[in-house]
């Protein structure tokens, strides 16, 4: 499988309503999305889940158009892939950018996948024909708003719902919610915002049989989240800490996460992906699939990845109309009753939507091998 040619667009789209974490807000997404073409003119769809901005993590949509252009694509160009467990390896000498890398690798899965005429859940190893998907939902205005919200999604059948949370919008709020939802599968998702000497505020979650808490503390830490670990029942989740197969070992190691939140764009693809999904199989923890607010095509290889069985829990892959008016991708991605069906068609299983894509390009960049 040689690579023959590269379209490289910047997109720019605008969701349904603004999404509101313990760092802000955002409902413009600029995003990067590569088409590969091999010498039979198979092609492959990779997104990359770099924001304009780099409060999730480092990256923004420019280094990732800067790492792309001009460190992966020559890498790529030209190379002929017996398998894309390669591009990884072919990567690891240039340190982090695991967005970026993971954008020019999910194409290369896809192109693999639809070469070989496997689904790419196939190609991935994974077995199941449809997935069971929850819901996050950014800080609101109020309590009274947000507790109605949550209400509209759990009638919508979501598995699981998730609230961020952050100092001064916390245990009342969670509070609003048990009281309205007893039963309902709930978690908090903090990004970061808490430190050690919040641990007496965290332990009142305690009561309320959460599933988990999402990244209590320092987007770079484990030592503290291990410290945390031993003074509250509800289990922690790693989002932000985890970043290869060896972050979640240590992790795991030192007690500091019982839960692993699996984001492509984070660990730098999908062979790390599988990694760290199949090293939790081993040490009985388990996993589920983050979101990135992705349009179509990443949302497509989240679906992929969640077939494999380690992925025990619902996760954030929401149906497409939850964040678009109109997807990149057809058919949509449809979430009824908490599940999504696993497309059967080979590679990502969706096509891409061309004159959706169009519209919402802001610039285009070709490379030829
Ligand atoms: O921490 O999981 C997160 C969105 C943007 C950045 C970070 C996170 C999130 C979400 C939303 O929680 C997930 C989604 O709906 O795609
Ligand atoms: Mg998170």
């Amino acid at each position: 499988m040689i690579i023959k040619e590269i379209n490289l667009r910047k997109m720019n789209m605008t969701m349904k309503s603004p999404f509101t974490t313990s760092f802000g807000s955002m409902q413009v997404k600029e995003f990067l999305l590569l088409e590969v073409t091999d010498e039979l003119g198979n092609t492959g769809w990779g997104e990359s889940t770099a924001f304009s901005a780099p409060w999730y993590n480092e990256e923004t949509v420019e280094t990732n158009l800067h790492i792309i252009k001009d460190f992966l694509i020559p890498l790529v160009l030209n190379r002929n892939f017996g398998h894309p467990d390669e591009v990884s390896e072919l990567f690891a000498p240039l340190r982090k950018n695991n967005m970026a890398k993971a954008a020019v690798e999910g194409a290369i899965w896809d192109l693999y996948a639809k070469r070989n005429k496997l689904t790419l859940a196939e190609a991935l190893g994974g077995t199941a024909e449809k997935i069971e998907v929850g819901i996050s939902i950014g800080i609101q205005k109020s309590t009274v708003e947000l507790v109605e919200l949550v209400g509209t999604y759990i009638k919508k059948g979501y598995k699981r719902i998730k609230v961020k949370i952050k100092p001064g919008n916390d245990i009342e709020i969670i509070r609003a919610l048990r009281g309205a939802y007893p039963d309902v599968p709930l978690m908090a998702d903090a990004n970061s915002a808490y430190t050690l000497k919040d641990i007496a505020l965290l332990q009142q979650l305690d009561e309320f049989n959460l599933m988990m808490i999402e990244q209590p503390l320092a987007s770079d830490d484990i030592i503290d989240h291990a410290k945390l670990q031993k003074e509250l029942k509800t289990p922690i989740c790693l989002d932000e800490s985890i970043h290869s197969m060896e972050d979640a070992r240590k992790a795991i190691e030192l007690g500091s996460t019982k839960i692993i939140n699996i984001k492509i764009g984070r660990v730098g693809g999908l062979t790390e992906s599988k990694k760290i999904h199949d090293y939790c199989m081993d040490k009985g923890v388990p996993v589920w699939c983050g979101g990135m607010l992705e349009a179509g095509i990443g949302r497509a290889h989240n679906i992929a990845l969640t077939t494999l069985p380690n992925f025990l829990l619902p996760g954030d892959t929401s149906g497409s109309s939850r964040y678009w008016e109109e997807d990149i991708i057809k058919p949509e991605v449809v979430a009824e009753d908490g599940y999504i069906n696993v497309p059967k068609a080979y590679g990502i299983g969706y096509e891409p939507n061309l004159d959706v894509m169009n519209r919402y390009t802001v610039e285009q960049f070709y490379f030829k091998g």
